[in-house]
């Protein structure tokens, strides 16, 4: 083992990764499938050909680094895209906590067959599908998406898909032994508890739903308030309504958000005539996220009925909750253990690219804290020494097993 640092070396990684994408607001900027997911993919794949990895691409542009080929490995992964102004950790440190590990078998010489992957497009911000490239190698996509999914700037994903060159198969990943991922928490649950480690036991599942509301653009001067169809005051009932039906959730798990609002034509003088709307409904129960969008779906067909608005509801994305592998869980607790640091066993209220491989092979992951549990915000920030102490305990999990 050479004197290798590993804390130096995720520093390294996460120094190279941080201008790239940096925006006005101190916070970074990195869309599933743009330019800049591109640079961020060339930075590690730099990292990856100075250490002489084996570098490998997918049909989706999913990029994958091993120090030999194996037909049958254990993944390593996460995203290197990230939400719109969002934080320079969520993602990130997951892919250099896989470059960590690997370099650690590198440099103990082990043949443990390792394999980092990065998947694109792992947000929803682009897409309003969430975990988009893992979906397509996992066989949870429907060839109608290509289609049906558009980007913020218009294109389907099928044209940005032929304009970049990847296959419109649907393509399986295969040889995957097991699935390990690193992640900020992205919650408070871990620094209330003064915790370093959270083994994470399930992942909450979502609906997104795009709603577009038309009433009647009309002069905001001569038109009594008795006979508007004003879209936006619709709208407003309906954020309300998504807040009050996740918080009367009895078990306190369901979460709503309407996260886009986008009003035209958007002019002081004018009553809103159309209103767009994202809303993201989640929960660690199936059962609650159905009943979460019924009860989501009447409200909206209650509060355009009274207001004489038309609404267009669609469900664009779901992601089942899942249950990780109990083996799995119990492997990295015993791992986590050896190293004498306070952690728990903990849901996931986020969702992530490990809940497309849960139903394919045992699938596990690591949950580090962030400050203030801030996270999808410039303000994101986690320690790069749980990093690496996350990294040790799934190496150490992985020795046990292999
Ligand atoms: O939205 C999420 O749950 C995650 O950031 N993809
Ligand atoms: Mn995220
Ligand atoms: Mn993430
Ligand atoms: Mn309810």
């Amino acid at each position: 083992m050479t004197d290798f640092d590993p804390l130096a070396y995720i520093t390294m990684i996460m120094e190279t990764f941080y201008p790239i994408g940096a925006d006005p607001t101190g916070g970074v900027t990195r869309l599933g499938y743009s330019e800049v997911e591109d640079e961020m993919h060339a930075a590690a794949t730099a990292i990856a050909e100075a250490e002489g990895y084996v570098i490998e691409t997918d049909p989706v542009g999913n990029l994958y680094f091993s120090l030999a080929p194996s037909d049958e490995y254990y993944l390593v992964a996460s995203h290197l895209d990230s939400v719109k102004n969002g934080g320079r950790f969520d993602g990130i440190i997951g892919v250099a906590s896989g470059m960590l590990l690997l370099k650690m078998v590198k440099e103990e010489g082990s043949d443990l067959p390792v394999k980092v992957g990065i998947f694109r497009c792992e947000e929803s911000t682009n897409f309003m599908k969430a975990t988009l490239a893992s979906s397509l190698i996992t066989g949870k996509f429907n060839e109608s998406d290509f289609t049906a999914l558009t980007a913020r700037d218009g294109r389907t994903l099928k044209e940005i898909f032929e304009q970049r060159g990847h296959s419109l198969e649907l393509n399986q990943i295969q040889g995957v032994k097991e699935y390990l991922e690193l992640h900020i928490e992205q919650g408070r649950m871990l620094e209330a508890n003064n915790q370093r480690i959270g083994v994470v036991t399930s992942i909450a599942g979502n609906n997104r739903l795009k709603v577009h509301l038309e009433g009647l653009a009309e002069h905001s001067g001569a038109t009594p308030m008795i006979i508007r169809q004003d879209a936006l005051c619709a709208a407003a009932e309906i954020v309300l309504a998504v807040e009050k039906i996740a918080k009367d959730d009895p078990m306190r798990t369901s979460v709503g958000t309407v996260g886009v609002l986008e009003i035209t034509p958007g002019s002081m003088n004018v009553i809103p005539g159309g209103v767009d709307m994202a809303i993201d409904l989640r929960d660690g129960d199936n059962a609650r996220i159905a009943h979460m969008r019924t009860e989501v779906e009447a409200a909206i067909g209650q509060i355009c009925e009274a207001r004489s608005i038309q609404a267009d509801v669609r469900l664009v994305s779901s992601s089942p909750a899942v249950t990780l592998d109990q083996n799995v869980i119990r492997g990295l607790v015993k791992a986590t253990e050896q190293f004498k640091v306070p952690f728990q066993e903990m849901p996931s209220g986020a969702g992530h690219d490990a809940m497309n491989f849960a139903d394919l092979c045992p699938t596990g992951m690591v949950f580090i804290p962030c400050a203030g549990g801030i996270s999808h915000n410039p303000e994101e920030s986690a320690d790069y020494a749980d990093a690496v102490l996350g990294t040790r305990i799934m190496l150490k999990y992985l020795a046990e097993i292999a």
